[in-house]
């Protein structure tokens, strides 16, 4: 039994191999490698717990066997959804070594969120943690449990109850029989979640080999090695601070991971002084709030030598002031969870740094760069971002129709960014194609929250559009056709809670209409709505 996915061309599966990107080796293979060397070194800081590789290995391996002898194993999935804390890496390597793919949700998703993914994967795993209201009592597992009827076990860290406490799970040392073992390296290692832009989010299959070439690869251009102390701020799950080069390539590389609930300077400024941190991901609206915050405060943030920002875009006039505020060097990223991540190099020229979002990290990512109606643009010109690679994917899970839109019969992967190139092949992040809102680095599907607020019986319609902000870069505002005259922004973000869906979600604001603009072919007209946003309401 295996995960099923969209898999590579042969030849190009062939030629990744005999380029040495693929190793055929599980991505187990990252703590593996550190086990067998330095099994005392820190892995994991986390508050007032520190983690040895040799910590990692054991309570995974304790995990791994206990969900082994249930039968859980290969073809198997799971949804986790875990704070930043050491316990997710725990629980990620656990399910990797048992063969179970696991997807990991945001903290911050809900009751929607999870409902959908539990729909699309049909886990039989849930791990979730008590701290979170969705798992507070028991009525949300038994709904899940109701709509995917295969979920028989479930963990939380936090747990009271030993039979369903995850620190029970770990902690009981496994028996002999360790017959546990990952999927083979060219099957779905785990899901990534996408930022989308259709009505339910899409999921990522990722492959260990096409996953553990990118990280293996970032390590390098970042200069990873066993002194790194890197700053885990973002959410644990996205790919940029998981795997570019993120936790994993810190493993990889046999560094310390420091773990913030979030990047609140007043909280990560006294981890890096404390823990010698030397290197952060952010994105730009983190850098904003650093900014600020190290004008009085700099003193602390003496160890830290490089600054990754990325996921959103970074303003050029902060990307120069990076270097003096904080004392280290500047890494622009521009990476998407579907694969291809650019980075400026470390080598690099500050004005490329400063202006550009890097180029790619193979010479086997493929990169095309076109216009509306297909056309390559030259170097120097927007034009739409489409690509293929060693660790790009070929499609989402199960989602046939969406594929035929974003993939094209080539197997490039048409990510929905305006770009321009230069000559030496550096990227930069001009505009946008897809109806996508970046809400400071996180995704909002338009079309999710528009279909979501005409669920409410006075709506008609609803259109969503990107609001600029000073901090965050974009806020969210819903345009509404309102059938009901009496119906005020408050019940409509009542409704929303109500549906379960995230915060980051809810509209940050709602101007009542009596019509949306259409194109001229019967579209929203979404930059005339935009355009309105400059109008007094
Ligand atoms: C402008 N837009 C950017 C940037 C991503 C590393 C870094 C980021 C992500 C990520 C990632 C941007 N400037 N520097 O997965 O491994 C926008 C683009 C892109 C989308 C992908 C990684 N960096 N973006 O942000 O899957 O629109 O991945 O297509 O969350 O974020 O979002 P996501």
């Amino acid at each position: 039994m295996s995960v099923p996915f969209q898999r590579w061309p042969d030849e190009l599966a062939a030629h990744y191999r005999a380029r040495g990107y693929w190793l055929d080796l599980p991505l187990t293979r990252i703590l593996d490698a550190q086990v067998l060397r330095r099994p005392e070194a820190p892995a994991i800081f986390c508050g007032e717990r520190m983690f040895t590789y040799g910590d990692v290995e054991r309570l995974s391996s304790n995990l791994a066997a206990r969900l082994a002898e249930r039968g859980l194993g290969a073809g198997d999935t799971a949804l986790v959804h875990l704070p930043n804390v050491a316990e997710f890496y725990v629980v990620f390597f656990a399910l990797l070594k048992a063969g179970i793919a696991p997807l990991n949700a945001l903290f911050s998703h809900r009751r929607l969120e999870m409902t959908a993914y539990a729909e699309q994967i049909r886990p039989r795993l849930l791990i979730g943690a008590r701290q979170n209201p969705l798992f507070g009592d028991d009525r949300f597992v038994d709904m899940l449990k109701a709509a995917s009827p295969g979920l028989e076990t479930v963990l939380f860290l936090g747990g009271e109850d030993a039979p369903t406490s995850l620190e029970a799970w770990t902690g009981e040392p496994a028996g002999e029989d360790l017959s546990f073992r990952p999927t083979a390296a060219d099957e779905v290692a785990f899901f990534q979640l996408s930022g989308g832009s259709t009505g339910t989010p899409k999921l990522i299959p990722r492959t260990h080999n096409d996953y553990d070439y990118s990280v293996r690869a970032s390590a390098e251009i970042c200069g990873l090695d066993e002194t790194t102390r890197f700053l885990c701020a973002l959410p644990a799950p996205h790919n940029f601070p998981l795997s570019s080069p993120g936790t994993l390539g810190v493993f990889h590389a046999g560094g310390s991971v420091v773990m913030a609930p979030n990047p609140d300077p007043a909280i990560c400024f006294d981890l890096i002084e404390r823990h010698g941190v030397d290197m952060a991901a952010l994105v730009p609206s983190a850098v904003t709030l650093w900014l600020q915050a190290a004008k009085a405060d700099a003193g602390k943030l003496k160890s830290l030598k490089l600054v990754q920002v990325g996921g959103a875009n970074f303003s050029e006039s902060h990307a120069r002031q990076v270097p003096d505020a904080f004392g280290c060097r500047l890494q622009q990223v521009f990476g998407m969870a579907e694969g291809l991540v650019n980075y400026t190099r470390l080598d690099d020229a500050d004005e490329r740094v400063f202006t550009t979002q890097g180029r790619p990290i193979s010479e086997d990512d493929e990169i095309r760069i076109l216009s509306e109606d297909g056309r390559p643009v030259p170097n120097g010109s927007p034009g739409m971002l489409a690509t293929r690679g060693p660790y790009t994917v070929r499609g989402y899970f199960e989602a046939p129709e969406h594929n035929a839109t974003v993939f094209d019969a080539e197997g490039f992967y048409y990510s929905g960014d305006l770009v321009i190139r230069d000559a030496a092949g550096y990227l930069k992040v001009v505009g946008r194609v897809k109806d996508q809102i970046n809400r400071g680095g996180e995704k909002i599907a338009t079309e999710e929250i528009e279909n979501l607020i005409q669920r409410h019986p006075g709506v008609r319609l609803a259109a969503l559009v990107a609001i600029d902000d000073p901090l965050l870069g974009e806020k969210s505002c819903a345009f509404v056709v309102a059938s009901d005259p009496a119906l005020k922004p408050l019940a409509l973000r009542r409704h929303l809670a109500a549906l379960g869906v995230a915060d980051y979600k809810l509209p940050d604001r709602f101007r009542f209409v009596d019509a949306l603009p259409l194109t001229p072919i019967g579209k929203t007209d979404k930059k005339a709505l935009r355009a309105a946003l400059a109008e007094p309401a």
